[in-house]
């Protein structure tokens, strides 16, 4: 399959040029999985006739205003990580000629990885690969224990910071720029009606209540790579959002996209919910890595937490859709109405489940020593 002169070819061609890529360019594949970046798959054949596969990946500088220091941030987390566990998979990303692990051109922000062959997931129920991906994250953290936060950049400032969230999807839905708001009448009542319970976590945090610590901030369950044999965990990939941050933020996330019965898109909103025995066996994973690091408090807003991050995605890709889309990326115009509406749904279950969601997070923490 030897590619053609398409131009995004010629494009990734280039990349892999100025990222000193040996070999002669095959074919690329788009790999639809983030909702920001644009990810590409790009097989080489190499001297000798081996095939050889990399990741470009190009950064949406909507988001990530300031790229360089997303690298930077990278940079250091991966260093830290692999010092203390050389045996584990890390990416690789590849330097151009200047040493950079960036290309900045005229077309975006550009970076490249070794391609790790892998499986992924977007939703399963097999309870091993959840309990494994539970570990994975509470892995990432308990490794990053030691990291000093204050290495990181903000790289998107005010990321989890709910109440802020909150605040701009109101200016928005009073400005109402696009008049698209009276079709989500309903998602912004209900969102506006929690907002205090939604915002807990938020405001914990600026009471002192709630230590601050290296967070993943997108544990989506497809930002783990899985050996494609025995489902273990390999590495945590997406490092993007790694920032300071709460360990719920981690947590909920994870919990409110792998544990929810439909894909975060499903347009059957109806269908939306906690599955508790995804929720237990993910908790199970991640509390054996952390438990024993985290204060009783934290512990004490897992569950919450869940409701939390629900909302306050809900919240954002409400306030994408009111703007006309220019963050998330969509494949149709109503894309992020749909997706508002499934985690409206999905956090109404939630507050249905929360003792029960409580009850699992005392027993999986049980036996541990919380660190306060
Ligand atoms: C974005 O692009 P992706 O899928 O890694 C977003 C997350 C959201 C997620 C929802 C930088 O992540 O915060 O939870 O979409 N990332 C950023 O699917 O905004
Ligand atoms: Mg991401």
């Amino acid at each position: 399959m030897q590619s053609n002169h398409r131009p995004i070819d010629l494009k990734l061609k280039e990349i892999c040029d100025a990222f000193r890529i040996q070999g002669t360019y095959v074919s690329h594949e788009e790999i639809k999985v983030g909702n920001v970046n644009r990810t590409f798959k790009v097989n080489y054949r190499q001297a000798g006739g081996r095939a050889k596969s990399y990741m470009i990946q190009r950064i949406n500088t909507y988001a990530f205003r300031q790229p360089v220091l997303v690298m930077e941030n990278i940079d250091k987390v991966t260093e830290h990580i692999r010092a203390k566990r050389p045996d584990k998979v890390a990416l690789h990303f590849h330097h151009t000629v200047e040493r950079k692990n960036y290309v900045s051109d005229a077309d975006g922000f550009w970076r490249l990885f070794n391609y790790v062959p892998s499986a992924t997931y977007n939703t399963t129920d097999n309870l091993t690969v959840i309990r494994n991906a539970g570990e994975a994250f509470g892995e990432f953290q308990a490794l990053l224990e030691d990291f000093s936060v204050e290495q990181l950049h903000y790289t998107i400032p005010d990321f989890h910071d709910t109440r802020k969230r909150y605040a701009k999807l109101k200016e928005d839905v009073a400005a109402d720029p696009l008049g698209k708001a009276a079709e989500a009448r309903r998602e912004i009542d209900w969102l506006l009606s929690v907002e205090d319970r939604a915002c807990t976590l938020t405001d914990m945090y600026n009471r002192g209540e709630l230590p601050l610590r290296v967070t993943h901030n997108d544990t989506k369950i497809n930002n783990v790579l899985f050996d494609e044999r025995t489902d273990k965990a390999l590495v945590v990939i997406d490092l993007d959002t790694v920032m300071p941050g709460l360990v719920g933020h981690d947590f909920g996330d994870a919990i409110r996209f792998a544990a929810n019965f439909v894909e975060e898109d499903s347009p059957e909103a109806e269908k939306a919910g906690v599955n508790m025995e995804v929720f237990r066996a993910f908790t199970e994973g991640f509390l054996k890595q952390t438990a024993s690091t985290l204060t009783e408090r934290e512990i004490g807003t897992l569950a919450l937490s869940c409701f939390a991050l629900a909302c306050e995605l809900a919240g954002r890709f409400l306030d994408d859709y009111l703007l006309g889309s220019p963050y998330f990326n969509i494949d149709y115009p109503e894309h992020n109405l749909v997706r508002t509406r499934c985690q409206v749904a999905l956090a109404k279950d939630m507050l249905q489940k929360m003792e029960a969601m409580e009850a699992v997070v005392r027993e999986c923490a049980g036996g541990k020593n919380a660190a306060d």
